[in-house]
């Protein structure tokens, strides 16, 4: 990926940051909760002027595919050991500082949303490995390489933008991200993509959390409605020259017996594999990946359970909503 963009905050920035972010977290609405946007919704003004413009600058750029931003310090002590589990029962105080910086910079995209069937629908969500997800393909996994997927891909308004922060890494496990634009297809291959022979359904996640913890909302059954009866969609589409993405490799099959686009699904799998690049979710670094352009997967590892393991936090991010001058009603969305 040749347009890797880098930012890496100096000690007076970071001195700025920290008094926006106790500014912000002395009127005690936590980023994890809706609440925080709707009182907060310029928040970015708050970060420093040339984070701001190269955040801004990330997101009018037509051809942007990933950024990654360096050296938002995180306290050890202040973060404590990761958790067993997102249901966090000492809540996520503990986590504040980087869930704030997070949500400044998630607001110079545009407007941070959740997906209600995902962790009670919490506005910044949590990645680490949980004991018996092992062999899932979801970020509680470890086992498992976590394939190529784009997030929420068998969603027509997935989101825009994916935001992961690094609590820790030490292990230094490598998100892997590879941009459309680099792959190369036949005429032919690139045709059948862009046809609707596809159905992609909805990740494990999305329906394991709400069987077993809320089986009778409504969203259930919608989400149990789209892995059943799927609509066929494209995996590539939009402009030739600045081609988009949808794909889940776990969660995606043909529509029928098609072994042509079963092949050229195989093609654009290796092709994705020839251009990937990993990239570090290191502690303090907050990676963010064009989720309409780029695709990412996860290295595997072994989980240790002992508070030492991996540890991310996730906002995605919808352009479109603020493009259009447009506030969401409700951010917590299926
Ligand atoms: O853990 C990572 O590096 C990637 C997580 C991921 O794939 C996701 O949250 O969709």
């Amino acid at each position: 990926m040749k347009d890797l963009k880098t930012y890496t905050l100096d000690e007076a920035e970071i001195l700025e940051l920290r008094d926006a972010v106790a500014e912000l977290g002395s009127a005690g609405a936590s980023p994890v909760e809706p609440e925080f946007y709707d009182k907060f919704p310029d928040c970015d003004d708050l970060l420093p002027a040339g984070l701001r413009t190269f955040l801004t600058d990330y997101r009018d750029d037509p051809g942007s595919t990933v950024c990654q931003i360096h050296g938002f310090p995180v306290d050890e002590a202040t973060v404590g050991p990761t958790p067993d589990h997102w249901e966090r029962p000492d809540g996520y105080d503990s986590t504040v500082e980087n869930d704030i910086f997070h949500a400044m910079c998630a607001t110079a995209l545009g407007e941070p949303f959740a997906w209600a069937t995902l962790q009670y629908g919490r506005m910044v969500q949590d990645i680490f490995p949980i004991r018996g997800d092992e062999h899932r393909e979801s970020g509680h996994g470890s086992d498992a390489f976590l394939q190529f997927h784009t997030d929420d891909a068998f969603r027509p308004d997935a989101p825009d933008y994916l935001m992961l922060f690094g609590v820790r890494n030490p292990d230094v496990v490598p998100t892997y991200v590879a941009a459309v634009r680099d792959i190369r297809l036949s005429e032919q291959d690139r045709r059948l993509l862009s046809e609707k022979r596809f159905h992609i359904l909805p990740d494990d996640e999305h329906i394991r959390q709400l069987e077993l913890r809320a089986p009778d909302e409504p969203m259930l059954r919608r989400a149990i409605e789209m892995r059943d009866r799927p609509e066929p969609v494209p995996v590539l589409f939009g402009d030739e020259r600045n081609p988009r993405i949808r794909i889940d490799i776990p969660f995606m099959r043909c529509v029928g017996e098609d072994p042509e686009s079963a092949r050229a699904l195989t093609t654009l799998h290796t092709e994705l594999e020839r251009v990937q690049r990993p990239l570090i979710a290191a502690q303090g670094t907050l990676l963010i990946l064009d989720n309409r352009s780029v695709v990412h997967a996860r290295g595997s590892f072994s989980a240790r359970y002992d508070g030492t393991d991996r540890w991310l936090r996730k906002i995605v991010v919808g352009e479109g909503l603020a493009a259009d001058g447009f506030k969401p009603l409700s951010r917590v969305l299926f």
